[in-house]
């Protein structure tokens, strides 16, 4: 059956192409420093925002136009696999993400959720074979259901802890069924309004529990995935504990789970956090532990997490990078968690959000790339911290330097002469190449 009937297979045609329905930039075969485009990029559909999304905002109910709506209950479940599989085909998306409960509803027992879960299941592994389609990861949802109203991990209320670790067990028996690349755990509503009321301590304890268990339950059963924390600062709760990469960083490492996990990192999340997506790579990077990408932006006029299909070349270029300079992503990938806007409502038009992404990527990786070759941010940092490289400067990096000896020289020294950042300069040479790579 087909869903998107209007729409065909999505080619490459290249930068002159004025056709809307085919790719400017991403040609998945196409060799750069020694990797096709498609091995670099591992792109991924998101579930929930391509085929469970309805466009519903607090002020009015959904909108989209989807040709599997006419169906309800498990019908739609099963419809939405068909359409998924339909969409990703004529995309060329690889791989796919989804929460537990975007694939299923839930019953009306927590063993008859789970019997809707391994039904789906049972027929994605069926596409996924028939069709080569892999699974990045999948995840648990612990925030939309009531029972997780005061969080899952982090709930004042221990039956409900209980039924969150359910969940999870459930999330790895279903990513070791599928084969799943990663497993994320993004905390919903792991965070909290207000101290008044709230145990921080042990709520963060009871967090590191579970993942332990998360953990230890992997092992046990041979699920071998990635395992990925997705930081993001506020929203839903005031104060998420997961806020940025450097707050996660540090749990991760106060609770001994830091060879364990990498980040699953968002764009829109590290904006909302008020850094730019390269920091938060950067960042992960450095630390060994830069996982996976949530490809989208965010709106510099909005303070939410407006999830928007990527489209600005300089964030995808310097984002493209940081995953270079990192060898790669390795077991990630990236996957579009974006969304169509509510004005965008037909069916065409998540065809057209994908193409906007997957081109803005590859364009991205093609500047990057040559960025890269040529050494041009690497040169200039290279020769603004020069002065560590030898004398007082190769003392203090080597630890030679004490607070005696630096004195010492300070007293005998003149200071050198600062040389100008050239910031604007750079930005310049950042420029050039995008338009010309
Ligand atoms: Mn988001």
């Amino acid at each position: 059956m087909d869903y998107f009937d209007s729409v065909t297979n999505i080619a490459f045609e290249g930068a002159q192409s004025t056709n809307p329905f085919a790719f400017k930039q991403y040609n998945p075969n196409e060799v750069i420093l020694g990797k096709t485009m498609e091995e670099h990029l591992r792109f991924a559909m998101a579930y929930w925002h391509t085929l469970t999304y309805g466009g519903n905002d607090p002020f009015g109910d959904a909108v989209m136009e989807r040709s599997f709506q006419r169906f309800d209950g498990m019908d739609l479940a099963k419809a939405r696999v068909e359409a998924a599989f339909e969409f990703m085909a004529k995309m060329q998306l690889p791989y796919f993400c989804f929460h537990d409960r975007d694939i299923a509803p839930e019953g009306a027992t927590l063993r008859e959720t789970n019997q809707n879960i391994d039904v789906i299941v049972g027929m994605m592994k069926e596409y996924m074979t028939s069709t080569g389609r892999k699974l990045l990861w999948n995840t648990q949802n612990m925030f939309s259901h009531p029972r997780y109203v005061h969080g899952a991990a982090t709930t004042c209320n221990a039956d409900v802890f209980a039924y969150a670790a359910a969940q999870v067990k459930k999330g790895l028996e279903v990513g070791k069924e599928l084969g799943a690349e990663n497993y994320v755990f993004w905390g919903g509503r792991e965070g909290y309004e207000t101290l008044l009321n709230t145990d921080m301590e042990l709520e963060l304890d009871n967090m590191a529990r579970l993942f332990h268990m998360a953990v230890d339950y992997a092992k046990e059963i041979g699920f071998n995935a990635q395992f990925l924390i997705e930081p993001k600062p506020k929203e839903p709760m005031k104060h998420q504990y997961d806020f940025d990469a450097a707050s996660t960083l540090a749990f991760l490492q106060k609770y001994d789970l830091k060879e364990h996990f990498k980040l699953n990192l968002e764009a829109n999340h590290a904006t909302l956090a008020q850094h730019t997506f390269e920091h938060e790579l950067h960042y992960a990077r450095i630390n060994g532990v830069l996982g996976s990408l949530d490809a989208n932006q965010g709106d510099l006029l909005l303070g939410w997490d407006t999830d928007e299909f990527p489209t600005d070349l300089y964030s995808t270029t310097l984002t493209m990078l940081e995953v270079l300079k990192n060898d790669g992503l390795h077991k990630g990938g990236i996957n579009f968690d974006a969304k169509v806007r509510r004005a965008s409502f037909e069916a065409e038009d998540l065809f057209l959000a994908h193409i906007a992404g997957m081109d803005a990527y590859a364009k991205g990786l093609k500047v990057a790339a040559k960025l890269l070759e040529d050494r041009v941010f690497e040169q200039a940092i290279e020769d603004r911290y020069a002065s560590f490289n030898e004398g007082i400067g190769k003392d203090i990096v080597t630890g030679k330097a004490t607070l005696q000896s630096l004195e010492a020289y300070a007293l005998d020294h003149e200071t050198r002469r600062n040389v100008s950042g050239r910031q604007e300069h750079l930005r310049s040479i950042l420029n050039q190449y995008i338009w010309q790579a």
